[in-house]
């Protein structure tokens, strides 16, 4: 029998199509197809006729092909995988596939961005959607989170609002992919609830460098439910085994030009090569006694429970090992819902979250264009489904036999599962209270925790949201709306808001304190630096004839073995002669890659005294650029040379030549031939560090 984990996969084989290359073109109806180049016309250089069926059925297929996309999230990228939890979490919840450490349970994961079209780049600046379907052996299960672990907004009646003003404006449908521009700031400058969100939109979370090294939330607080009933809070954090590592703002944007597909290059890539992504799912567990124990409202999705309050407690792991085989089919009629529970798994009263429970199903009804889009393949469930809903667009069951219960004519089939048992039983909290359109006022406190992530930040995450800030709000238009906005910041921190005041050139609000806030230091990058290897990070080798050959191979050997992926950059392609007189292969040519492209840089030598990159200008800018946005840089032999060209940027050299000042995150050795043992040491520990903030002028 297949493990629940291949169940999936071998649901997805009854569904393939026919290998194309088996037999001739036919129509949709199955007649073969003579040939699919000319139009049926009326003489060779007559009018086309509408008598040809297949000419009609090929443009009309073509014309139908798109569906709406997304209203939100419209870009993303999706994998196959599954799941297995470390130990039976039987003590706080019956949900199945959390039970026993030996079952597997197979999992589709999608990432997205939330504000642009389904064409836009990925490194944009946005909240990264992380939404994990668990096709458990009791339904369904659907994590819908997204790597900020609180949202914009507290109530789900004010999405439209929210969306509307963050997507482009109406007028113009200006900015893609953008949160800068005055609609989405005016709304932020009126609902100071969005705040502690806006804080994560402007730190470094939201230019992830992969969506495998970002961490993903469930947001609300959830309900675990044991066999006996007895009902926990959860929140459901996940992990990257690779850490959390982002990207620098100019960066970014330079991506987007220069490979709008950055993370979905990077996601597909990984899986083909077997580097399968991996996070661990925590959880945080707050008993129902505590409810009330916290200064801020469980049910208020703008807040955390800080990792030093409730630690998260590490139950399981999920590995995305295989990349879908149809985007459209898969990725894009992926239909996730927050109301796709199995039991175990319950709701909160969170007003975000039960506004989701309505909208995620409305959505896809629109989106996939009728009720039957859980027959889809990627959406079916692997266990059966029994059930009287009939009929709609798309049925593509043949159901036969009644379809009303109760009846006896079908021998009262479906049956009732029953309570108890298997059956989803819904948890059986006392609800009583007036109709009112209140906000609770445990929900008002808007500043404490968007304080309490600034005082988590390192200074060169401070500077980075500072910097984010005076570049969204200094594209505003309105100034009353830079100032209404620098104005709540002041109540987040009066630095802060100093600052930003001094970049968007409004008057600095007098007597705004430095916030006292404790810090949560889980909160910072610099605490989520994951299992601290190098793998999949990309390093490039920039050579030309001459190079030292020792030198590259014995750096691509050692980088290889640490998991990292090696490239030969050239100005042309094909091969080069090193100055062992032996041919090397070159892996791409300069002109077609980007420094923007790669984790780190590394400048072999060449003959003595002459530094074999430094002719090249598009090397030379590729070392500039790695440099400016804070990224290793290992010089070997007489590529240490090539450094002079980094002085401009901030590199700080010694007064003996060439020597790095340490923490610049510049590896070097001058010495000819193979690099030691020490040089190699320092250069893999440089790439683990991701970026080097202590070089001074980081362009962001
Ligand atoms: Fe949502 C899509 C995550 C609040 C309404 N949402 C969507 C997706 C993710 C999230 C990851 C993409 C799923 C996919 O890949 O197909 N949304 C969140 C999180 C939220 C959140 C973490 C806050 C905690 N969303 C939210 C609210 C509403 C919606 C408050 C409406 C009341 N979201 C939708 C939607 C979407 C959606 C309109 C668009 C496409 C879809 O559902 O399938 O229904």
């Amino acid at each position: 029998m297949a493990s629940p984990a291949d169940r999936k996969q071998e649901q997805r084989e009854a569904f393939r199509a026919d290998d194309p290359a088996g037999g001739p073109l036919t129509t949709d109806q199955g007649v073969e197809v003579d040939h699919t180049d000319d139009s049926l016309a009326a003489g060779e250089r007559g009018p086309t006729l509408m008598e040809d069926f297949h000419f009609r059925e090929k443009l009309t297929r073509f014309d139908h092909e798109r569906i709406p996309e997304r209203v939100v999230h419209a870009r993303g990228a999706g994998a196959y995988g599954y799941f297995e939890p470390y130990e039976s979490c039987a003590e706080f919840t019956r949900a199945a596939f959390l039970q026993d450490p030996a079952v597997r349970t197979p999992v589709f994961v999608r990432f997205s961005t939330v504000q642009g079209p389904k064409g836009s780049a990925d490194t944009v600046r946005d909240v990264r959607g992380f939404a994990t379907k668990f096709y458990t052996s009791e339904g369904n299960y659907d994590l819908v989170g997204n790597n900020f672990p609180v949202f914009f907004i507290q109530d789900g009646v004010k999405f439209p609002d929210f969306v509307h003003a963050v997507k482009p404006e109406p007028h113009n449908d200006i900015p893609t992919g953008a949160s800068a521009h005055d609609t989405l700031w005016d709304f932020v400058s009126l609902q100071p609830e969005t705040l502690h969100a806006i804080m994560w939109l402007m730190s470094d979370r939201a230019i992830p460098r992969s969506y495998r090294m970002m961490q993903g939330f469930g947001v609300h607080t959830f309900r675990f439910v044991n066999a006996d009933g007895k009902g926990t809070f959860v929140k459901f954090h996940w992990k990257p085994r690779l850490g959390v590592h982002s990207l620098v703002w100019d960066e970014a944007q330079e991506c987007q030009g220069r490979d709008p597909d950055f993370n979905r290059r990077d996601l597909w890539d990984a899986i083909e090569a077997g580097e399968y992504p991996e996070w661990e799912l925590g959880v945080q567990l707050v008993p129902e006694e505590d409810e009330f124990a916290f200064d801020f409202d469980l049910l208020d999705p703008t807040k955390i429970i800080p990792e030093e309050q409730v630690p998260v407690r590490p139950i399981g792991r999920m590995v995305l090992d295989r990349n879908p085989e149809n985007f459209f089919a898969e990725t894009e009629q992926v239909a996730f819902h927050t109301a796709n529970v199995v039991p175990g798994i319950d709701f909160t009263n969170d007003p975000l979250l039960q506004a989701r429970n309505f909208s995620y199903l409305d959505t896809q009804l629109i989106r996939l264009g009728g009720p039957n889009f859980s027959q889809l393949p990627v959406n079916r469930p692997v266990v059966p489904v029994r059930n009287n809903q009939r009929d709609g667009y798309h049925q593509s069951a043949i159901h036969s036999g009644t379809n009303y219960f109760p009846n006896s004519l079908g021998g009262g089939c479906p049956a009732h599962a029953g309570a108890g048992g298997s059956a989803y039983t819904h948890y059986a909290e006392r609800v009583d209270g007036h109709k009112i359109r209140r906000r609770s006022p445990s929900f008002q406190d808007h500043y404490s925790q968007p304080a309490m992530f600034w005082n988590s930040m390192a200074d060169w995450e401070k500077q980075h949201i500072v910097e984010a800030f005076r570049f969204e709000l200094g594209k505003v238009g309105a100034r009353t709306v830079r100032a209404r906005t620098v104005e709540h910041l002041a109540k987040v921190d009066g630095e802060l808001a100093v600052q930003v005041a001094r970049g968007v050139g409004v008057p600095a609000p007098s007597g705004a304190e430095t916030s006292d806030k404790p810090a949560s230091p889980a909160l910072s990058l610099e605490s989520l630096r994951g299992d601290g290897s190098i793998r999949t990070r990309q390093v490039a080798v920039l050579v030309t004839d001459g190079v030292d050959a020792e030198q590259i191979t014995s750096v691509r050997e050692r980088l290889a073995a640490e998991g990292a992926i090696v490239e030969a950059l050239a100005a042309t392609d094909g091969t080069i002669t090193g100055s062992d007189g032996e041919t090397y292969a070159v892996d791409r040519a300069l002109p077609t890659v980007a420094s923007v492209l790669y984790d780190a840089v590394l400048l072999p030598g060449g003959p003595v005294g002459t530094p074999p990159t430094a002719a090249d200008p598009d090397a030379v800018r590729f070392v500039r650029d790695a440099f400016r946005h804070g990224k290793p840089v290992g010089a070997l032999g007489s590529g240490v040379g090539v450094l002079s060209a980094l002085e401009p940027e901030g590199l700080r050299l010694s007064t003996e030549f060439q020597r790095v000042v340490a923490d610049q995150g510049v590896v070097t050795d001058t010495s000819p031939g193979p690099a030691s043992e020490e040089f190699l040491n320092a250069f893999v520990d440089t790439i683990a560090a991701h970026r080097h903030w202590g070089r001074g002028p980081v362009r962001h």
